[in-house]
């Protein structure tokens, strides 16, 4: 059986792309809801609607594990997820995996968070990263701009470096010494983030942690590991395909893409 990941559009392919090498014996099915990405600037109300169609849709595929790869679902709609994979069906989403990493990364208990403007305005990390560890001092800061400068490809452009410049300025004042990129657009901006940040500051890669937890569970569940020599079968589906999702999705995947069918939004 596959591992179900889902996300408000092509982000989640970092998750996926992180997956593939930690796990590259288990075949994957994507959902990415890309008639209706961004999701990032909606109402919580709209986002946990919304994932409870694309957990319907992952769980009509029989897969054995869900992955919330969108941080901004993450953040609010966790309990509706949890709800309808039911016991039997392990739930692993984003911002557990990159609390936990921040938890035991930062020596000094100063945690900065970045990510888009709901997943931020939740509270979600700092909640999450203050149950692990009630002392850590959690700085957040919204970073709207990112998602579309990711997607338009300025990874390494000036644009970008004076604009990511601007939003940790507060953050790293603060003395963090642990990053965590809590939005999946935010691993292909890694190079320059960890460049403005310095060597001292720790970048937790929330795709590359959640991959990690993702082979403990299956570890941990017997008979849930794929084993050597099974025939991979990766699927993605969207609900959109707009002319620019090939070349946007290769640059997440970091690989070309397979066929990429679309369905309609399941209600
Ligand atoms: N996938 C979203 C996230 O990780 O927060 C980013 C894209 C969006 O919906 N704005």
């Amino acid at each position: 059986r596959p591992i179900g990941v889902f996300d408000s559009g092509v982000g989640g392919l970092t998750v996926v792309r992180a997956l593939m090498e930690r796990l590259p014996f288990e075949s994957i099915v994507y959902f990415g809801d890309t008639a209706r990405v961004p999701y990032g600037i909606k109402s919580p109300d709209t986002i946990a609607r919304y994932a409870a169609q694309l957990t319907r849709f992952l769980l009509a595929q029989d897969v054995k594990m869900l992955i919330v790869a969108c941080n901004t679902m993450a953040a609010v709609a966790q309990e509706v997820v949890r709800a309808l994979a039911g016991p039997n069906v392990p739930v692993l989403d984003v911002i557990e995996a990159g609390a936990r990493a921040a938890v035991a990364a930062t020596r000094n208990a100063t945690v900065g968070v970045i990510g888009t403007p709901t997943t931020i305005n939740s509270n979600a990390y700092a909640l999450r990263i203050h149950a692990l560890r009630g002392d850590v001092r959690v700085h957040s800061r919204a970073c709207a701009l990112f998602v579309p400068l990711v997607e338009e490809g300025w990874l390494d452009h000036p644009v970008t470096r004076l604009t990511a410049e601007e939003y940790l300025k507060p953050v790293l004042a603060e003395g963090v010494d642990t990053l965590v990129l809590g939005c999946t657009h935010y691993p292909l901006l890694k190079p320059v983030l960890a460049e403005i940040a310095g060597p001292r500051v720790r970048i937790v890669d929330s795709a590359v942690t959640t991959a990690e937890q993702a082979a403990q569970v299956l570890d941990r569940e017997e008979g849930l590991r794929a084993g050597v020599g099974v025939v991979l079968r990766h699927r993605f589906y969207v609900t959109d395909v707009p002319l620019r999702f090939q070349t946007i999705a290769e640059r997440f995947l970091g690989r070309s893409l397979p066929e990429v069918v679309r369905v309609d939004v399941p209600e």
